[in-house]
């Protein structure tokens, strides 16, 4: 049952029971997918401006609002979760929001001090909520009073500093726009008040008209060239709206880009679903995967789930790897300061971005389609950057089938020569050891090749030196189907699984493509999670003629269902299965199947392979 059609159900019910008096009968139908606009991953990339878009890489986003002032506290009760929903969280009366704006006074505000940071951190555009879903505008808006010029003591148009120092700095700017949702407005998506007596859906036209046409002008107008528009989930809205933004915008500002959140299949990239970081390359143009310095996105009080400088640096590099942008937010305080742990991290980060952005900017996805036990590579034409994220034990590092001969090896930070052996297909690279070196957070090495790598098998390679986990991504499969299993452990902010689930019969099966380097015995475990009927099911791994016979186990749920709406969280159960040899180097074919197959079966999350030594 953990499949698609289960978890938009979920999301329907949740969404049924959170906002059940205010939501509209097209809002009911929605699920997450079309709420984010993840569906629509057919978009062409033709914009001109989408050279600087995927040269770029890195870009800073910023959540910031009447809710950063709260902080995640409203009547003194914390709300757990993404902070900017705390009015759909804690059911704040339309009044008493609109109210609160009294208590915005952003006298910390330092617009040249942020655009600073962002160049520091390596950033190249920021993109900032001009307007998020409780609909007020962080700009000197005409046809609004809820603002920050006329709702609050502060009455400097603060985006407008934004802009000049923008300006100033060569940093380009951009603005996020809640198109749909808009809780503060009685004609907008998801009013969170009573609607106007003899209110009907079409009148959402009244507040678009009104508010997101003239606001949207004003951004595209007031504040000089705009990069970038990001609009958010468009669900439910009909696909005209968004079409008309697009005229709007590209007749206001024809260089600026728009992103798919717009809705109705428009937009010139993919925004993937927040905070998510694709294993195998996606199939699309231009993408971008948006993410978090912590867990919330504005500020919240109690978040310290900061991700540190390298945690930063690598999921920056894994986008670039597989051929996407990163855009990184941070949630300033309500007076307009930022976090100080988002200030390092940042920083920090910055320092190595900087400091090999010849490996990151204007690079290109990494001839693999996925990256690697150790790490990940991107590419410059005959130039292959290998970022090492884990120093291998014995200092070496291997890769097969480049196609191509290596000319040079070095490490990106000072130049130092790397030795490597290329015997057949198999480069070896030697680091030495990390003991009493001075290294960065990660370091690259930068391969010159003898022509562009021509990468022929693209399955995943087992080394024979680290150990290397298969994730269900990586498999095709049939009779059995890939799912995205998604639950919140604090309010909206969304984490994913991917497995493979529903096994139709036993006649299922799972397969893994695999490169082995070096034959011999390996240590093989699994991770699951089953539910209660699939339990005492019976599976066979096999490679070849090899094989193991397993059982699996119930793995039990999470009691985060008590605490948050929403479909039970089955706990993962990493088990050891065995020693598994595989006889013959080479490309092998690693599959699971059901031997005796109980409910829908188990949810595979992933094999994870180690040489047994
Ligand atoms: O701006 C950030 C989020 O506030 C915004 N997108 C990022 C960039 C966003 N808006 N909506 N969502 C993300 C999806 C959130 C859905 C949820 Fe819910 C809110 C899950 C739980 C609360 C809606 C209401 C769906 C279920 C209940």
């Amino acid at each position: 049952m953990k499949d698609t059609f289960y978890l938009r159900l979920s999301a329907l019910l949740m969404a049924l029971l959170l906002n059940a008096s205010t939501l509209s009968a097209v809002e009911k139908e929605q699920g997450m997918d079309e709420m984010w606009g993840e569906e629509k991953l057919s978009i062409q990339a033709t914009h001109p401006s989408l050279k600087w878009f995927t040269e770029d890489k890195y870009a800073m986003f910023i959540h910031w609002g009447l809710y950063s002032q709260m902080a995640g506290v409203w009547n003194g009760q914390t709300y757990y979760g993404i902070g900017e929903w705390i009015m759909h969280m804690a059911e704040i009366p339309v009044q008493e929001y609109m109210d609160y704006a009294k208590n915005f006074n952003p006298d910390q505000f330092d617009a040249v001090g942020l655009v600073k940071l962002a160049k520091a951190a390596g950033m190249k555009t920021i993109v900032i909520t001009a307007k998020h879903h409780e609909g007020f505008a962080m700009f000197d808006s005409q046809v609004s009073d809820f603002t920050i010029t006329k709702a609050t003591p502060y009455d400097r148009d603060l985006m407008k500093e934004l802009a000049d120092a923008c300006q100033a700095e060569g940093m380009r700017l951009g603005f996020y726009y809640s198109q749909n949702q808009d809780w503060t407005e009685p004609y907008g998506g998801k009013y969170k008040g009573e609607r106007p007596a003899g209110y009907t859906p079409d009148d959402f036209n009244i507040y678009f008209e009104q508010k997101v046409i003239p606001q949207v002008t004003e951004l595209l107008t007031n504040y000089g060239p705009i990069a970038l528009i990001w609009f958010d989930t468009p669900g439910g809205m009909p696909k005209e709206y968004s079409a008309r933004l697009v005229d709007l915008v590209q007749g206001l500002q024809p260089d600026c880009l728009i992103n798919s959140r717009i809705g109705g299949g428009y937009g010139d990239y993919v925004s993937l679903g927040d905070m998510q970081i694709p294993i195998v390359r996606p199939k699309v143009d231009a993408w971008e995967t948006v993410d978090t310095t912590n867990d919330s996105w504005s500020y919240a009080w109690y978040d310290q789930n900061w991700k540190s400088p390298k945690a930063i640096c690598e999921r920056l590099v894994r986008v670039v790897a597989r051929g996407g942008s990163y855009m990184l937010n941070v949630g300033p305080k309500g007076d307009g300061s930022l976090p100080e742990q988002a200030v390092e991290s940042l920083t920090k980060s910055g320092e190595w971005i900087r400091a090999h952005g010849e490996a990151i900017y204007g690079a290109d996805a990494s001839p693999f389609d996925q990256g690697f036990s150790w790490g990940d590579i991107t590419t410059k034409g005959q130039e292959l950057y290998l970022h090492v994220f884990e120093w291998p034990q014995a200092g070496v590092l291997r890769i097969a089938d480049l196609g191509a001969k290596v000319v040079q090896a070095s490490l990106l930070q000072d130049a130092s020569a790397v030795d490597f052996t290329q015997d057949g297909s198999i480069l070896e690279l030697n680091l030495g050891s990390k003991v009493g070196r001075d290294l960065p957070l990660i370091s690259v090495v930068k391969l010159i090749l003898d022509q562009p790598a021509q990468v022929t098998n693209p399955a995943t390679q087992i080394d024979g030196l680290t150990p290397v986990t298969l994730l269900a991504e990586m498999a095709t499969t049939e009779g059995c189907k890939h799912s995205d299993y998604r639950w919140m452990e604090k309010f909206g902010e969304w984490k994913h699984d991917y497995f493979i689930g529903r096994w139709g019969s036993e006649d299922a099966v799972a397969t893994w493509d695999i490169n082995v380097l070096e034959a011999g015995d390996y240590l093989v475990s699994i991770e699951y999670s089953s539910e209660n009927d699939a339990a005492g099911s019976e599976w066979v791994l096999s490679c070849g003629d090899e094989s193991i016979t397993f059982v699996t186990f119930e793995s039990g749920f999470d009691s985060t269902k008590s605490f948050q709406p929403g479909p039970p969280r089955y706990r993962n159960l990493s088990v050891s299965l065995g020693v598994l040899n595989i006889p013959n180097a080479g490309l092998n074919q690693l599959q699971v199947t059901p031997r005796l197959l109980k409910g829908k079966g188990i949810g595979l999350k992933g094999i994870r392979i180690e040489p047994y030594r």
